[in-house]
């Protein structure tokens, strides 16, 4: 089903889940080799969500600024290339939304643990904002925020539950968004966690 929630925007209720399991091992794969790790605001904070990449660039956050860049501050090494499955996933949710030329070359990975939330943000680092977003979320539901575009602008709640994509975009891309503190809980393939990615067009 294709369920509108702004101008632009649209939830792929359950899009991801027949891959849910190739997902999983992806992820694997990519923080065995760049770890997740909670990075550290320009503002001197801790992040509560851990968070690692794929693909050419990968967000990062620390004492300098928040910015895309192609080496994990952690390992010195390029990020792990963007597994076929992820793109391909990607492209088409894009596809299904209007957005017909979706080429990403950035996808930030995001893990919640009980207590973990994301406070009200804009996504501005990107190169490109004529390009969507698009989101994956897999493991424990979680509270989204979509506000407008000024931080005190109501918010509107959408339970994103695993398996949902969803795809933000045009006059969408750059509402303030966030995440409430993550409920307890426990996910059959993830335990306690949830782990959210996103597809961008950075660079
Ligand atoms: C709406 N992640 O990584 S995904 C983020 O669930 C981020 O981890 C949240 O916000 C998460 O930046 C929410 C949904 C999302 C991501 C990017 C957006 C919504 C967006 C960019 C513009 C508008
Ligand atoms: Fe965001």
């Amino acid at each position: 089903s294709i369920e509108k929630i702004g101008e632009q925007s649209v939830v792929l209720r359950q899009f991801a889940s027949a891959m849910q399991h190739d997902l999983i091992t992806a992820i694997d794969q990519i923080a065995a080799r760049a770890p997740f790790r909670q990075m550290v605001t320009p503002g001197g904070y801790r992040m509560s969500a851990a968070m690692t990449n794929c693909g050419t660039l990968g967000w990062v956050t620390d004492r300098q600024g928040y910015r895309y860049q192609a080496f994990d501050p952690l390992t010195g090494k390029p990020w792990p290339a963007m597994p076929v499955i992820f793109k391909t996933l990607a492209i088409q949710a894009a596809s299904l939304a209007g957005f017909n030329d979706f080429q990403p070359d950035a996808c930030l990975i995001n893990e919640y643990a009980i207590g973990a939330k994301m406070s009200l943000h804009q996504d501005k680092n990107e190169k490109d904002l004529s390009q969507p977003v698009v989101s994956v979320s897999l493991g424990m539901a979680a509270t989204f925020l979509f506000g407008g575009l000024q931080r005190q602008d109501k918010s509107q709640k959408i339970l994103l539950q695993h398996g949902d994509v969803v795809v933000w975009g045009g006059v969408d891309r750059l509402r303030y968004h966030g995440i409430l503190a993550l409920k307890a809980g426990c996910h059959p393939l993830l335990g306690e966690r949830r782990i959210n990615f996103t597809f961008r067009c950075a660079g």
